[in-house]
């Protein structure tokens, strides 16, 4: 089947001469606000660039806006800072309630979020997936699918880099693979994907959605604008995306880890799927390195998609078997006395560490904690309670962590990463691993999880050189 872009040409034309000689300003100079300062400056608008960084901070986006030709805006925390404008493009960090954006609204101003803006000037079909976890994984099949295909795609989205800034290799025959984050998908309008997922839903980012239900809300927007003619894949072992799902106007394809009766499912071990009422065997369950249900119930949706798009079974078999998984997710950082270090960085919410620590087959020591984003620790606590062998805490949340724990389990706390690395390699015997699987996000201590995940890598590093010094 050849999907159809959702915007037109003339659409795409339209908005493009409707944002010439405008004014707009783009709140946050981070890749995506700039890519869409970019986009904006090209399509003919007056741009101001404003950011809450001083201008120290955030000095090469700066030069570069400037330019550009656009006016850039340092310190930025309210609209009366900035000149009147007619357009806010609003970056995915920045939140809802940010007094710019409440005044815009109020003024009556047109808010987009960058998404929204490089959805209304994409050429190509869009395949988005969301949900808490594991739509990295997925886009990433789904894009090696694609390659071994022979299909032209683009992988883009909250996995790194904006859509506004592939634009220029965007064709109605490229596949737009789009990770989607709740953030973004606050800031969306007219956004409209032919396909559609919510992987799975478990709370996350309470720190910036008020509650599940708002989490909910954002995460539901992403089945908004889609129509009969489109598809949603629908994760029915989901209680909670079921439930919002069934707003769809799109034509719902289900997956299931073992139900007979989705159109997609792990049956006798192997990846099934069963569309247009034909059973086709993908590849054994076992084909997929990755180790959990988790991860073949990302399999599964990857390869409904590309079955729905006429990609051939062997296309999607090789490509799950050639799938290696990026850094800071279930990646081993070295082996030390017979002791595997796994950096799970990217596990940076109680559900994605649950679903990776429930899989790992053999002994471990946990290392826990971070930021604390309001999350239930309770299952964490329980399965680190029943599975590891000792856990260090690290961060703001250790005190949550351990009480979810209870005291008599005994965590450890560690003071800092290195510390905690030092005593998870007293407490490991030869055969175990220490996993750093931290449940959290990473902002009290580091930049971000790659950068927490850089900085286990080296201290294990380190701790190779000890051991054969
Ligand atoms: N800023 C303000 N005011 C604010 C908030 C932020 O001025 O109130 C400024 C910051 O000072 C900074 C800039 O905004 O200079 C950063 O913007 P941003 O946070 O939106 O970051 P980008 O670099 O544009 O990256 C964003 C996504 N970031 C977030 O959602 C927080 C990236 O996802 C994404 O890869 C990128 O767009 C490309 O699409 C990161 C992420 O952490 C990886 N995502 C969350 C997650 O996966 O859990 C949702």
């Amino acid at each position: 089947m050849r999907l159809e872009p959702a915007r037109t040409e003339e659409e795409i034309g339209a908005f493009r001469a409707s944002l010439r000689g405008r004014d707009v300003a783009v709140i946050g100079a981070g890749a995506s606000g700039m890519a869409c300062v970019r986009l904006l400056v090209q399509a003919g608008a007056r741009v101001v660039l404003a950011d809450a960084k001083p201008r120290e901070a955030m000095a090469e986006a700066a030069a570069e806006a400037e330019a550009l030709g656009a006016v850039v805006l340092e310190r930025f925390e309210r609209s009366d800072q900035a000149p009147p404008v007619d357009l806010i493009v609003s970056s995915p960090g920045v939140p809802r309630e940010h007094p710019a954006l409440v005044a815009g609204c109020a003024a009556g101003i047109e808010v987009l979020g960058t998404m929204e803006l490089a959805y209304r000037l994409c050429p190509a079909p869009i395949i988005a997936i969301t949900g808490t976890n594991g739509k990295g994984t997925t886009c990433r099949l789904l894009s090696g699918i694609f390659a071994a295909a022979g299909r032209p795609h683009i992988l883009a989205g909250n996995i790194g880099n904006p859509l506004a800034g592939e634009l220029a290799q965007a064709t109605p025959e490229t596949l737009v693979v789009l990770e989607v984050s709740s953030f973004q998908l606050e800031g969306i309008v007219d956004f409209h994907p032919r396909i559609a997922t919510v992987l799975n839903i478990a709370p996350d980012h309470l720190d910036r959605h008020a509650d599940l239900c708002e989490y909910l809300e954002a995460k539901t927007r992403i089945f908004a604008n889609q129509e009969p003619g489109d598809f949603a894949i629908v994760n029915i072992d989901d209680e909670l995306v079921r439930g919002l799902a069934a707003t769809t106007r799109a034509t719902r394809v289900t997956v299931a880890d073992s139900y007979e009766m989705a159109d997609a499912a792990v049956i006798d071990g192997r990846v099934t799927t069963a569309l247009w009422g034909r059973r086709e065997v993908i590849c054994p369950a076992t084909d997929l390195a990755l180790r959990g249900r988790h991860h073949l119930k990302n399999l599964l949706v990857a390869s409904v998609a590309a079955r729905l798009l006429g990609v051939a079974p062997e296309a999607i078999a090789r490509a799950a078997r050639e799938y290696q998984p990026p850094e800071h997710h279930m990646e081993v950082a070295g082996e030390v006395g017979g002791v595997q270090y796994i950096n799970d960085s990217k596990a940076s919410n109680p559900a994605a560490a649950v679903a990776d620590l429930a899989a790992m087959d053999r002994p471990f020591v946990a290392i826990v904690g971070g930021k604390d984003k309001g999350a239930d620790f309770a299952e964490l606590g329980a399965l680190l309670v029943e599975r590891a062998r000792a856990v260090l805490l690290i961060g703001e949340a250790a005190d949550r962590i351990a009480q979810a724990m209870g005291e008599a389990a005994g965590a450890e706390r560690a003071d800092s990463l290195e510390e905690a690395i030092a005593r998870a390699r007293e407490l490991a015997q030869p055969g175990d691993a220490v996993i750093m699987a931290p449940a959290c996000s990473s902002f009290d201590m580091f930049d971000d999880y790659r950068h927490r995940g850089r900085a286990f890598g080296e201290a294990v590093r380190r701790l190779a050189g000890e051991a054969t010094a």
